[in-house]
């Protein structure tokens, strides 16, 4: 079987990462995890878009060049968040590095000899922000300070009217194609109103691309004319080829590429959805089976970014809230695909509620009361009744459901729902059957009883580490070890998500130990 490819956007180092980043990119490790847990050989790629104006510009504003820039950027904030966030990315391409420029001089050499590019001029609008050629209709116009101008719709900012000699590349040849592999691959674009925009785009008919640009020198040279540059997005789509042995490593490159899933933002939703699969179709390359498109993290109604100045820092969240709860908050709080907005109450409240009230306390509970009935050694299950079969089947049906959502679907939000759900019954299991009370009595049957429902409890709670692992690993590796899970079962990671409902793993006799607590009581909000 081929190596399951994941990726992120490559992100542009004209700044420091915020949680639109870093949203995108913990969706992608938990994929990532996920299906490393499934058994499956994974590849998970990110990186950074390191060429084009935007760049070059914030480079020349703080008086350094773009590469020492780009240098700055990545080793001072982007790869320290990646680690701070335990994002488990396999590799980490930058556009600058000779492995990508080589393979990219290469790939557009190799298309310009098939009379896929020509020479021509591009006039018109371009958005620095996007780095993107825009058609005059989707513009708006300018209000206040930038009235009489024309604004891109995404920054709201003046875009520049371009006049340069360019190559363009042939894109308008493969509207046809595309809309026939749309058609044959109903998921190839997620959610639905994402692929229906692109379906609607493409019918609108496709424009050629111009694929250099001349009016600066910052980015890959064009191999045939050295007054070019490749376009910044040209470049930048091929890096989930470089990154994986593209025209260097054929064999490496058939095992990964292409991409399982490409995790994007809805901004860069044509680029992956139209211009990408052409690009490929034209070097008869095989086609990515997913682009998926996260919605926004939206900051008073706006989409958050760098660019207007409303991006705030995953830092500030996380010193509060902890890493985990910070991976889990965003996929658990917005239905992917779907715009959300951020707020620190709603996280504070749902962090209270859910972690440290319903997950965070049944860990505390079960292992506390396994120490003081057990002396901290994990009893027996001999009786076994109606309850405890309930328990068991709910469980099963769980790591079916959050298998389907998490791992196929993308719907990482109905997965943990789903975890959620059998940690809330585990809960009720416990209110119903009140071990507190039945530990007061010190009979055999009594005893046997306790035991088993504490039994059933712990190994419930051994699934649930399973199952969230690739969303909190922290804490399921906390959890994991206080339930005396390792030694006796061994690593956490290993545990393949569809024998979590395997019943009976854990077994009797290990020692269990309550740790600190999962989630901690947070303290008063510093924002307020
Ligand atoms: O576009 N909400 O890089 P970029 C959700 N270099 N996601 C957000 C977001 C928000 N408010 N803001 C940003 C580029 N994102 C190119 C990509 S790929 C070959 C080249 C996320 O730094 C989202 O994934 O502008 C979006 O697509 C990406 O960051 C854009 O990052």
């Amino acid at each position: 079987m081929t190596s399951y490819y994941v990726t992120t956007p490559i992100y542009y180092v004209n700044d420091a990462p915020h949680l639109g980043h870093a949203y995108t990119t913990v969706a992608a490790d938990v994929l990532a995890r996920w299906h490393r847990q499934r058994g499956e050989r994974v590849w998970f790629l990110t990186g950074t878009d390191e060429h084009g104006q935007k760049i070059l510009r914030t480079a020349e504003a703080n008086g350094v060049g773009p590469q020492e820039w780009a240098d700055r950027l990545v080793t001072d904030a982007w790869q320290p968040l990646w680690e701070h966030l335990q994002i488990s990315n396999d590799d980490f391409i930058r556009t600058t590095q000779q492995r990508h420029t080589d393979r990219v001089q290469e790939f557009f050499q190799d298309l310009y000899d098939k009379g896929e590019i020509y020479q021509g001029r591009y006039e018109g609008p371009y958005c620095v922000a996007c780095e993107e050629f825009k058609l005059p209709g989707e513009l708006i116009d300018g209000e206040g300070e930038f009235a009489g101008q024309k604004l891109c719709a995404i920054h709201r900012r003046p875009v520049e009217m371009l006049s340069e000699d360019n190559y363009f590349f042939r894109l308008s040849d493969y509207g046809d194609r595309l809309l026939a592999h749309y058609e044959a691959h109903p998921d190839f674009i997620q959610p639905e109103s994402a692929r229906n925009e692109v379906v609607n785009f493409v019918r609108r008919g496709l424009q050629d691309l111009s694929i250099s640009r001349s009016t600066f020198a910052w980015g890959v040279p064009v191999p045939w004319d050295e007054h070019h540059v490749i376009y910044v997005w040209a470049d930048a789509l091929l890096n989930y080829a470089t990154a994986v042995g593209y025209n260097e490593n054929p064999a490496r490159f058939d095992d990964v590429f292409p991409a399982d899933v490409h995790l994007i933002g809805r901004d860069i939703l044509r680029f992956h959805a139209v211009i990408w699969p052409a690009m490929l179709m034209a070097q008869g390359l095989p086609l990515p089976g997913r682009i998926a498109a996260n919605g926004w993290l939206l900051v008073g109604g706006e989409k958050m970014s760098k660019s207007n100045l409303t991006g705030i820092e995953p830092q500030d969240l996380t010193s509060h809230f902890g890493v985990d709860a910070y991976r889990w908050y965003f996929l658990r709080a917005i239905a992917f695909g779907q715009d959300g907005s951020f707020s620190w109450e709603d996280f504070t409240a749902r962090y209270t509620s859910e972690l440290a009230n319903d997950y965070g306390n049944l860990a505390s509970r079960v292992t506390a009361m396994i120490g003081r009935y057990f002396a901290g050694t994990l009893p027996e299950a001999k009786t076994d009744g109606e309850a405890e079969r309930t328990i068991r089947e709910s469980l099963t049906r769980t790591v079916t459901e959050a298998d389907r959502r998490v791992g196929d679907q993308l719907d990482f939000q109905g997965g943990i729902l789903a975890i959620f759900d059998f940690v809330r019954q585990v809960n009720g299991y416990l209110t119903q059957q009140q071990p507190w009370k039945i530990a007061k009595d010190d009979t055999p049957e009594a005893r046997a009883r306790l035991g088993t429902i504490l039994y059933t409890a712990a190994e419930s709670l051994r699934a649930v580490a399973v199952l969230l692992n690739p969303v909190m690993p922290r804490t399921s590796q906390q959890l994991w070890t206080s339930l005396g899970a390792e030694p006796s079962l061994g690593p956490l990671p290993a545990q393949r998500i569809h024998e979590a409902g395997g019943w009976g793993r854990l077994p009797p006799g290990t020692t269990v130990a309550k740790g600190p607590a999962l989630f901690p009581r947070l303290e008063e909000n510093p924002n307020t």
